[in-house]
């Protein structure tokens, strides 16, 4: 089964006075969110992500601007656009992600579900490979 899944959150206004997406742990975010971060003035050319996460849990925003996120669980490979931002992508462990096509003044907002732990990160794509399988078998 997949492990990343594209969320749909409410969107609360109308275009007169605009608009609010409130977002909760454990209600529309399947997790305690202990740690929040974002990233900002990504150049259109740069390519970011490239590695896997052993335990940690995201949801991936992008509040502002647009983004492409490739998602590889290692089995299949699949292209998602972050261009609305009552939109999110779930992300679990085991699951390769590279993040590219960063629109001007792009905002991606990332909820996680525990600290910064190094230790936590897959980041090179043959181990990455090497721990899916042997997670199957
Ligand atoms: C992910 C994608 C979507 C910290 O010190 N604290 C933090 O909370 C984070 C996220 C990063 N850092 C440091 C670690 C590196 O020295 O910031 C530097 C850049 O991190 P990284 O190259 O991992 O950034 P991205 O944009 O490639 O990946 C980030 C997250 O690290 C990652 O968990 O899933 O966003």
């Amino acid at each position: 089964m997949k492990n990343y899944k594209k969320m749909y959150f409410k969107k609360i206004g109308n275009k007169k006075r605009g608009f609010i997406t409130a977002l909760e742990q454990n209600k529309n975010i399947p997790f305690l969110i202990k740690r929040v971060y974002y990233n900002y003035f990504t150049p259109a050319d740069v390519s970011r992500g490239y590695h896997a996460h052993k335990k940690l849990e995201q949801v991936l925003l992008c509040v502002s601007g647009n983004i492409k996120v490739k998602v590889d669980d290692g089995n299949k490979a699949e292209e998602i656009d972050l261009n609305n931002p009552n939109e999110g992508l779930y992300i679990g462990p085991g699951v390769w992600r590279e993040m590219y096509d960063y629109s001007k003044n792009s905002v991606l907002l990332v909820l996680a579900s525990d600290y910064y732990d190094e230790e936590d990160y897959i980041r090179d794509y043959d181990e990455f490979v090497n721990t899916i399988k042997k997670i199957k078998s």
